[in-house]
């Protein structure tokens, strides 16, 4: 899988080489590249903003040099083969445009994006791209608005790092135990439960014993009860949204100890 991120800021996109990300691109089971926005603008000062038609505050992303870097990033060497990429070779690639004005990313979005063959990452800055390059890259690329949450960040490439470290793990290699994708919060719509290793007792504070029981079915089930009680007290509109089919009596049970209401 390919990923380019665009930015006027590649330094910050450093961390990406960082850990199991880094560790993947080395080791090729990603490909990554970081362009900088500046080398595609043509005037002597490189620049890449200007004043807002209509006016208003702050600056707006030129088009152009947007243009030059996506054409230029679409022209680029074929990606590393992936498991996608005969069932999505006759697509464009997909361009993120990371915005508090984008689809809430989300774990299914996450996983979805992972079985691209490529990902393209434009980070705006400012008060944003003018509009006509996502009209244009729309004939190009399949363009998506992505957000982290409602709250606002100076501009894409932090959220681009949380992306990229989203997708990028559920590429197979890339987490050493596939096994650990499974159990984590909201793989399952639920949130994870709570983790404990050696000593069994810390500063006079005991594990739960059931952990000790070595008995597996006892074990899942405090895990699960757990699972359900966080996700009741923390974030219960998850638990509204839930498939009810995917709650056994068991499970509904512990949602009454929690206190969790339908
Ligand atoms: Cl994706 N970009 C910016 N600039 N701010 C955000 C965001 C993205 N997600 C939440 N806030």
């Amino acid at each position: 899988m390919r990923f380019d991120v665009i930015s006027i800021f590649p330094d910050y996109l450093a961390p990406l080489e960082l850990s199991l990300i880094g560790k993947a691109h080395q080791e090729g089971l990603l490909e990554l590249a970081v362009h900088d926005l500046r080398d595609f603008t043509t005037d002597r000062h490189r620049t890449v903003d200007d004043t807002p038609y209509g006016g208003g505050a702050g600056m707006v992303m030129k088009p152009e040099p947007w243009a030059q870097a996506l054409e230029t990033v679409l022209n680029l060497p074929a990606r590393t083969p992936g498991i996608a990429e005969a069932g999505n070779a006759a697509e464009p690639p997909v361009l993120i445009v990371p915005s508090p004005a984008g689809e809430v990313f989300h774990q299914s979005i996450a996983q979805e994006l992972s079985q691209e063959p490529s990902l393209v990452f434009a980070c705006g800055r400012y008060e944003g791209i003018d509009e006509r390059v996502l009209d244009w890259a729309s004939e190009r690329f399949r363009v998506r608005p992505l957000s982290l949450g409602d709250y606002v960040l100076n501009g894409g490439e932090v959220a681009v790092l949380a992306m990229v470290e989203a997708i990028a793990r559920l590429i197979p290699g890339v987490v050493g135990n596939p096994a650990s994708l499974v159990e984590e919060s909201h793989q399952d719509g639920l949130l994870e439960y709570p983790v404990y290793t050696k000593p069994a007792v810390w500063r006079g504070r005991e594990i739960p014993e059931t952990l000790l029981s070595g008995h597996h079915t006892r074990i899942a089930r405090f895990r699960r009860d757990e699972q359900l009680r966080r996700t009741a007290e923390r974030r219960p509109e998850l638990l509204a949204v839930m498939d009810q089919e995917a709650l056994d009596r068991a499970d509904l049970e512990a949602l009454r100890e929690a206190g969790y209401e339908q």
